[in-house]
């Protein structure tokens, strides 16, 4: 057509907006962004809590330095704190893990030393350091990060005293439970040791945004021109490889159906929808159907829980200085499964809550994290249910029978979303950093005159940067530029075409 192709975006998180943005800056002038929810920003939201804000999904800028888009852009736009912006701060390399020992309390209701905290902590991170060396190939193609941080404990146990081998195992379950909540996985078992490197951490100290993650989304979406995207808007399919006749007598090889009974044509089509909404629905989404590489791939990567548990209460329990508290089981052990039955047990899967800062803007309020099977439990039981069970865990580990419940409460539900089916994705056991590029790889894949009708991003197709945002919004850049690219090929610009 003479206003250049037609783009159909279908999800309006940061990668979505990211592709958009990109494509209009360039002088596309056809795209709609097709969105199944009410609302733009996906596994980026922010919520009013207690007296502040409080994020349900994305948290922290993973390494907030200038190699980061997601810190270039949230400093441009001006929405970061002073201290994330001083040149110090983005040299740290805290290598993915907190700056500080969190202060741990046990289940027989007393503070655990915390030169103990800090030795088995640091003997856990080195081992952890370790899982990141196998992506030379040298490696078991089936061994998990989980069996080789088991295999280093074992090991190492036959050194600890009698007397402290149940404590140091109880805190090296919660690590490893702190680990599935960062890798979005039930067990580190499920996670592959061989790509497990593949992962690049950046620079810089992990901050917050002030005014809440979902401030970038808004910023980023306000250039588009009106109308660009269309909430509450879920696609049902796409059929791709066709001739669709539009309303100017152009012929698309691309159809987008919604579940509303609305349909749009389209030059090219990119899927940002998550992994996990792919791995339920993928078998009929696609007309004709994926190819053998990419149903593979949607199959084999891992796509887990990881939810919050945000609690306010009315007087803090915990020192001014506590930035994180970490939960520890007596009893537990990193070498057995935790116990199955969830409704006694689900909450021996809760490692930490971080303390939400600063408490003069905040209140007092802590988010727990909780990861795996347990996690999506939880998320069938009521408000009431968590609350009781969050007021007993708290009476427990304190000590203080009398320790007042919390004042209000609010928890994620990433896995029963629709349209998001769980939280992240990882590189499961089974599956390689191939399976991330072939996610990426759009379609069709062999030499067909039409190439790049289905296009896809999403944290989960970026290999180094998956399950973040920063790897989200890569993936949109990288899905306009190759759009941006093929019409440069041609050697006319879109804008060009335009006048
Ligand atoms: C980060 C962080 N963070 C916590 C929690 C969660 C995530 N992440 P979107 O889903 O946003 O958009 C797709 C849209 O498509 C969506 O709006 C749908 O409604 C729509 N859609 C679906 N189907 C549709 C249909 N049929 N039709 C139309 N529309 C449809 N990232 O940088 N910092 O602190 C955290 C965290 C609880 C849930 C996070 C964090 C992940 C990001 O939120 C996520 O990657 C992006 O927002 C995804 O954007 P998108 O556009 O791709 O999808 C060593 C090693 C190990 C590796 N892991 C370590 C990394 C640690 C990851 N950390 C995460 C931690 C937290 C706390």
């Amino acid at each position: 057509g003479s206003q250049g192709p037609v783009v159909v975006i279908i999800g309006a998180g940061i990668s979505g907006i990211a592709a958009a943005g990109k494509l209009s800056k360039h002088g596309f002038r056809r795209i709609k962004v097709l969105e199944a929810t009410g609302r733009t920003g996906g596994r980026i939201r922010t919520e009013r809590f207690a007296k502040g804000l409080v994020e349900i999904g994305a948290q922290w800028i993973h390494g907030p330095s200038p190699g980061n888009p997601v810190f270039q852009l949230a400093s441009q736009f001006g929405l970061l704190g002073p201290d994330a912006l001083l040149e110090e701060n983005q040299k740290i390399n805290s290598d993915g893990h907190p700056p500080s020992i969190p202060v741990a309390y046990s289940s027989s209701g007393r503070k655990i030393d915390p030169e103990v905290m800090t030795n088995i902590t640091e003997l856990y991170n080195t081992w952890l350091a370790q899982t990141r060396n196998f992506t030379n190939g040298d490696c078991d193609p089936e061994g998990s990060v989980g069996k080789f941080i088991r295999e280093k404990i074992v090991h190492s146990s036959q050194e600890w005293d009698k007397e402290q081998v149940e404590m140091n195992m109880a805190i090296l379950r919660g690590l490893l439970n702190i680990e599935c909540c960062v890798s979005a996985a039930h067990s580190m078992d499920q996670v592959a040791l061989c790509p497990f490197g593949e992962y690049t951490m950046l620079p810089g100290l992990d901050c917050t945004f002030p005014k809440g993650f979902e401030s970038l989304v808004n910023h980023m979406k306000a250039p588009l021109p009106n109308g660009t995207v269309l909430l509450n808007k879920a696609v049902k399919s796409i059929h791709w490889n066709g001739s669709f006749p539009g309303s100017n007598s152009h012929v698309y090889p691309v159809q987008v159906q919604c579940e509303d009974g609305d349909s749009f044509v389209a030059d090219h089509v990119i899927v940002t929808v998550p992994l996990g909404f792919l791995k339920k629905r993928s078998v009929d989404f696609f007309s004709p159907p994926l190819p053998p590489s990419k149903t593979q791939a949607i199959k084999n990567l891992g796509f887990g829980t990881n939810n919050k548990i945000v609690l306010e209460f009315e007087k803090p329990f915990w020192d001014s200085n506590t930035t994180m508290i970490q939960i520890v089981w007596e009893g537990e052990s990193p070498l057995t499964e935790p116990k199955k039955d969830l409704k006694q047990n689900w909450m021996k899967k809760l490692p930490i809550f971080v303390v939400l800062e600063p408490p003069e803007q905040m209140g007092h309020v802590l988010c727990g994290f909780i990861a795996g099977e347990q996690s999506e439990y939880m998320e069938t039981l009521t408000d009431e249910e968590i609350l009781s069970a969050m007021t007993d865990l708290f009476r427990k580990f304190t000590g203080n029978p009398e320790l007042p419940p919390p004042i209000s409460m609010v928890r994620s539900q990433w896995h029963s979303q629709p349209y998001t089916g769980g939280s992240y994705s990882y590189v499961a056991v089974g599956s390689s950093g191939i399976d991330v590029d072939n996610l990426a790889e759009p379609l069709p894949t062999d030499k067909e005159v039409l190439k790049l009708q289905v296009l896809f991003a999403g944290e989960a197709t970026e290999r180094n940067f998956y399950s973040t945002t920063h790897g989200a919004l890569m993936s949109g850049w990288r899905e306009a530029q190759r759009l941006i690219d093929r019409y440069s090929d041609l050697g006319v610009t879109v804008s060009k075409a335009k006048l």
